[in-house]
């Protein structure tokens, strides 16, 4: 542990240099005009964030540190007899810029376990909720429950030098990561499985030990959540959920505060809860239709019925990406190599050729092409996880490795309180009364 911290802390010291002779020279270089239009919708296009850990580009989607996902696959070292990334290895890479040995992939998994133990008042907290609660509000709720244990807020109302901040927040991030898989299987186990948690296997991954918890033991479940929590595991810094767990951050408010935030945004149904969205809406059209494998002619018409309500289509469309999102391929993959004849994997791959030429047919959608979401769910229901409510919960456990190594490197870097100029629409008609 202390070997990655000081790998850490040496990175961020060579890097902060690095920014401050950047500012230093180039501080006043313009690197983009802002307009009206930007200001109103979104702040699309809108470069206005530092984040270290990935960056997406428009055509070829996500890469973590320059690499892609199809490069971590078959980088990142792989669990004893399995073909899927370890996490534990992209956390790494996200944290110090470097693809790990399995030797150090192996102890970060220990220092992992070694730190996941959640006090049991924790549990009685989420516990105490009505059975019908969401399952990301219980998980954002045990996560606040546990907030008690911060480092970071305890050494801070220390009275803590801001040198050390980055230390604090460092330790933090290791203890949440260690022990979200706990909060999240409780919650699954709670509310669907008659509240029979599950003791951890001390012998596995992080992942692999998450599906155990969640009481999936087959090795195959194991691969796919490993792959899972690395493609959801972060998306550069402008999303919903990043952006939030870095905005709230800037205030200062500890890692537990600031991840909980940014899982309040991940559950909106435009960000991590289309996973959810995706397979409900494929479910009610097999209901509707009476089929489990619906023709490309019958989905065009649910298609166009869905949008004739007013309502999009889940898992199709993004922000930034103008291309079929390589997590969605990294799934296809995972799919052909598993499930080649799994009707509802073919339902998913059946609207994929189906829905793109209709929504480039509305001349609006700026990308008609399928985003992470438009897969997960089959994925999971071929393994007997139907419960799609849950879904966002695994893709809120494999965001923490991202939200919180970025938060990492923000202490680590100084960064200040995020606060931008607002003004309302009168000032802005005053700016062009002038003009
Ligand atoms: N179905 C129907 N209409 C869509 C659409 C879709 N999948 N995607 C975009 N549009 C519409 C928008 O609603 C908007 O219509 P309006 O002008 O009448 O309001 C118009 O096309 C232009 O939107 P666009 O600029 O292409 O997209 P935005 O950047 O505004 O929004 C999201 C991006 C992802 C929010 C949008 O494509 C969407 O709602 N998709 C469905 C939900 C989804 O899959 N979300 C998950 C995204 C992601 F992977 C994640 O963060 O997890």
């Amino acid at each position: 542990m202390e070997m990655l911290k000081q790998k850490f802390k040496a990175q961020a010291d060579k890097l902060g240099e690095e920014i401050k002779a950047i500012l230093k020279e180039h501080g006043d270089t313009v690197i983009g005009q802002t307009t009206l239009a930007q200001v109103y919708q979104g702040m699309r296009g809108m470069t206005a964030l530092i984040t270290e850990t990935s960056l997406l580009d428009a055509q070829d989607g996500i890469r973590f540190r320059r690499h892609s996902i199809d490069e971590l696959r078959d980088k990142l070292p792989k669990a004893n007899g399995g073909s899927e990334p370890l996490p534990e290895g992209l956390f790494y890479l996200m944290l110090v810029g470097e693809i790990p040995t399995q030797e150090e992939v192996e102890n970060l998994t220990s220092i992992l376990q070694r730190r996941s133990h959640v006090p049991s008042y924790v549990f009685e907290t989420m516990s105490a909720l009505p059975k019908e609660t969401h399952p990301m509000t219980m998980f954002v709720v045990g996560v606040m429950a546990l907030q008690g244990e911060s480092t970071f807020a305890k050494k801070y109302a220390e009275g803590m030098n801001k040198k050390e901040y980055w230390a604090a927040t460092f330790e933090d991030t290791l203890d949440l990561i260690a022990r979200l898989p706990h909060i999240a299987a409780y919650v699954y186990r709670r509310k669907y499985k008659q509240g029979k948690a599950l003791q951890p296997d001390g012998l596995l991954d992080w992942a692999g030990n998450f599906a155990h918890m969640l009481g999936y033991d087959d090795d195959q479940f194991k691969e796919l959540m490993r792959l899972y929590m690395v493609i959801h595991a972060d998306h550069e810094g402008g999303n919903v959920s990043a952006h939030t767990t870095h905005l709230v951050g800037s205030a200062l408010s500890d890692p537990y505060l600031s991840y909980a935030a940014g899982m309040n945004g991940l559950a909106g149904p435009l960000h991590g809860l289309a996973n959810q969205e995706v397979i409900k809406w494929i479910f009610e059209m097999q209901e509707q239709l009476q089929t489990k494998e619906p023709t490309a002619e019958q989905i065009k018409e649910y298609v166009e019925k869905t949008l004739s309500e007013g309502k999009v289509v889940p898992g199709y469309g993004h922000a930034v990406l103008r291309k079929t999102d390589p997590r969605f391929t990294a799934q296809m993959d995972f799919g052909k190599k598993h499930m080649s004849d799994d009707p509802l994997v073919n339902t998913v791959w059946r609207i994929y050729e189906t829905v793109p030429p209709i929504l480039q047919s509305l001349g609006k959608v700026k990308n008609p092409w399928p985003n992470v979401d438009a897969h997960s769910g089959a994925l999971l229901v071929h393994y007997g996880m139907v419960e799609y409510e849950y879904y966002t919960v695994l893709f809120a456990v494999s965001r923490a490795l991202g939200v919180l190594s970025s938060l990492c490197w923000d202490r680590a870097l100084s960064m200040p309180l995020e606060r931008p100029k607002s003004v309302t629409t009168a000032a802005v008609k005053r700016w062009l009364n002038k003009e």
